[in-house]
């Protein structure tokens, strides 16, 4: 991979900086913003994180995952940079902040819209840890806890290893990363075995809504407003389950939609082979990548399902 010679120097040139990482975190944001601060912080660099999001506590073996802002203003930082975020928007209340100063990173591995920064280095590898990796290793070095953040955010993004990202130099780089030290164990405890009761309250209340069309090809599961406060989950409990659906041997795309407002639902999907999703989640004004995408549709559930069953079987058709 090559890195952008401008990043490496704009980062060493910067003294207060300031990462921003997407609405509703993930393994692969949190670590990569882990493993830059650490990195940064080596160089005698003052750095904050901020999430516009509530970080689920699972993540909280990353270092600095539980200092993280959630501050309603940023100000004083010479450099603004963006991990993981294939648009502005996914910075939530942050996005009015981050092309206030001149000095701004984004570095992202999506392939729609990373392009609201002076400096870019978008490339489309199965993280955002991937690229963070290359960089690291070119400006400072990586130690046992830079190590386990990038572990997170690679292993997170390739499902564990499991998803059709998945190339042999995830793996290696993995391997490279593990022989660091750090508990092994204990992440991949934290990242993919980690449930709460409410997860698993809505996990079963997603099951009950489970619906199929195009012959099995396309499964869906829907979560009103009314299931999330009935089981007491959040945003952060959806996560993964689009995944349990699109299992099902037929399903072709497995989606996930969830109320986020009275009348604003989000939806997740997946899908398996060439069938490319990201046009899906584009049609609404959403991104992603080939096989995992996601949108906001606003409507009733009624009007939701039915666009969103058109668009993907179109997908299907390609
Ligand atoms: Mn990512």
């Amino acid at each position: 991979m090559e890195i952008n010679k401008n990043i490496v120097k704009t980062l060493l040139n910067s003294k207060r900086i300031a990462i921003f990482i997407h609405i509703n975190p993930d393994g692969d944001c949190l670590g990569s913003a882990s493993a830059l601060k650490q990195a940064l912080v080596s160089l005698n660099k003052t750095v904050d994180i901020f999430s516009d999001s509530i970080v689920p506590e699972n993540y909280n073996f990353i270092k600095y995952v539980t200092d993280i802002k959630h501050d309603d203003e940023v100000a004083g930082y010479d450099l603004h940079v963006a991990v993981d975020c294939s648009d502005l928007k996914r910075l939530g209340k942050y996005s009015k902040f981050f092309n206030k100063i001149e000095n701004t990173i984004c570095i992202d591995h999506h392939k729609t819209k990373s392009d609201y920064a002076k400096l870019i280095h978008n490339e489309i590898v199965s993280s955002a840890a991937l690229i963070i990796y290359h960089y690291i290793k070119d400006f400072s070095k990586i130690d046992k806890d830079i190590a386990c953040a990038l572990y997170a955010g690679i292993s997170s993004d390739t499902g564990c290893f499991m998803h059709q990202n998945t190339t042999s130099e995830a793996l290696r780089i993995s391997a490279e990363l593990i022989d660091y030290g750090f508990d092994l164990y204990e992440a991949n405890e934290n990242l993919f075995k980690y449930t709460t009761l409410s997860k698993f309250k809505l996990t079963k209340k997603a099951y009950e809504t489970a619906e199929f069309f195009a012959n099995g090809k396309i499964g869906m599961f829907k979560l009103t407003k009314a299931d999330m406060t009935e089981t007491g989950a959040d945003i952060s409990d959806t996560t993964g389950l689009v995944n349990l659906i699109t299992n099902v041997n037929s399903c072709q795309i497995g989606i996930i939609i969830y109320e986020e407002e009275s009348g604003l639902f989000r939806c997740s999907l997946r899908s398996k082979g060439d069938i490319d999703v990201s046009l899906v989640a584009e049609e609404f004004g959403g991104g992603g990548h080939v096989n995992a995408a996601g949108c906001n549709i606003f409507g009733c559930l009624k009007t939701v399902v039915k666009k969103i069953v058109s668009s993907c079987s179109k997908a299907l058709k390609n």
